[in-house]
């Protein structure tokens, strides 16, 4: 009887002192996603969110704050810059307000997986830690080229007297071709549509559906340009006070994350699909001015890089290229 006693006590220390140990390493990162909730990306971020959560119990929990209702997306980068919170779901075009730097990664014509071999993933962390003071962490969106789409026809690539939604992604090729300009956040372009003040918007390829621009769409024009660049950023302090397991957990995780990239592929086919169904027509080019109209995008898109940040965007130039 007496022996048990001790062993019990010891038991509940030692419990105690385990449930203790085990607080003190888990951590708890603040996340927001410049991106609407009900979209794609988020639909696909959030399962992964549950399984970090469900793996990680003691390591390293996620708290998804929200949306653009939490954060305006266009605040998303500096909200991550300066710790306000740990995570975004961003885009390099909505951060541009941190370093002009952010919207060349769109212009990656290899696979993340590549990009992470051959050094440019190093190079991106580099860059975003020096001038952005955050950790890119992950890229979960890829083969999503961007398209135009518009109320107005055209027969050739010319937007001469169309009024384009864009966000700096689009804005030099765009003008390129003659179009007026407007930025916008993602969530200002139905209105802007219904009220005519665009007669259309530059978009990827999947998605238009997620916020119904389908109702106010009637053309998209082929082919697509650059690749829709979609990503898991981090406060960079926030990424150095990770322990090493931590880290090493998160890594894993951000790795299985990207290695579920492949669903774009389809995605985009079936998008394509159901623009078609929902009597959205295409404009096609014929090979030789589509050619013309994709190298325009990416020989504006470099000379305007070069232009911003001319050391930066030479390094990529050559690790972002096939
Ligand atoms: O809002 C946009 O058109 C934009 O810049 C973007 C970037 C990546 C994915 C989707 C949209």
């Amino acid at each position: 009887m007496n022996a048990r006693i001790p062993k019990t006590i010891l038991a509940l220390l030692a419990a105690a002192g385990l449930s203790g140990a085990a607080c003190a390493q888990e951590v708890t990162l603040r996340l927001v996603s410049a991106f609407a909730e009900n979209g794609i990306y988020v639909q696909r971020l959030l399962p992964w969110v549950h399984k970090v959560n469900a793996e990680g119990k003691g390591v390293l929990q996620i708290n998804f704050i929200g949306g653009p209702k939490a954060i305006p997306p266009f605040e998303a980068g500096n909200a991550v810059k300066t710790g306000v919170v740990d995570m975004a779901l961003n885009t390099g075009a909505f951060y541009t307000n941190v370093m002009p730097e952010a919207d060349f990664l769109k212009l990656t014509q290899i696979p993340v997986a590549e990009q992470r071999r051959n050094g440019a993933f190093d190079a991106i962390n580099k860059v975003w830690n020096e001038k952005a003071n955050m950790q890119y962490l992950a890229r979960m969106v890829e083969n999503q080229p961007f398209h135009i789409y518009t109320n107005k026809k055209v027969d050739k690539p010319d937007l001469s007297g169309q009024k384009i939604r864009i966000t700096p992604v689009y804005r030099d090729f765009f003008q390129a071709l003659n179009a007026n300009v407007i930025t916008t956040p993602p969530g200002e372009v139905y209105t802007a549509l219904e009220r005519g003040v665009v007669d259309g918007y530059g978009w990827p390829i999947g998605g238009i559906f997620d916020l119904n621009w389908q109702e106010k769409t009637k053309y998209r024009i082929d082919p697509g340009f650059y690749d829709a660049e979609v990503s898991l950023v981090m406060n960079l302090p926030a990424y150095r006070r990770l322990t090493e397991p931590q880290r090493a957990y998160l890594h894993k995780q951000l790795l299985a994350l990207e290695a579920e990239n492949g669903f774009w592929v389809k995605y985009a086919s079936d998008e394509v699909a159901r623009q078609e169904k929902a009597g959205i027509q295409a404009i096609r080019f014929d090979a030789a001015t589509a050619k013309a109209f994709r190298d325009k995008a990416y020989d504006i898109g470099w000379a305007s890089a070069i232009k911003q940040s001319p050391e930066i965007a030479g390094r990529f130039k050559t690790l972002f290229s096939k």
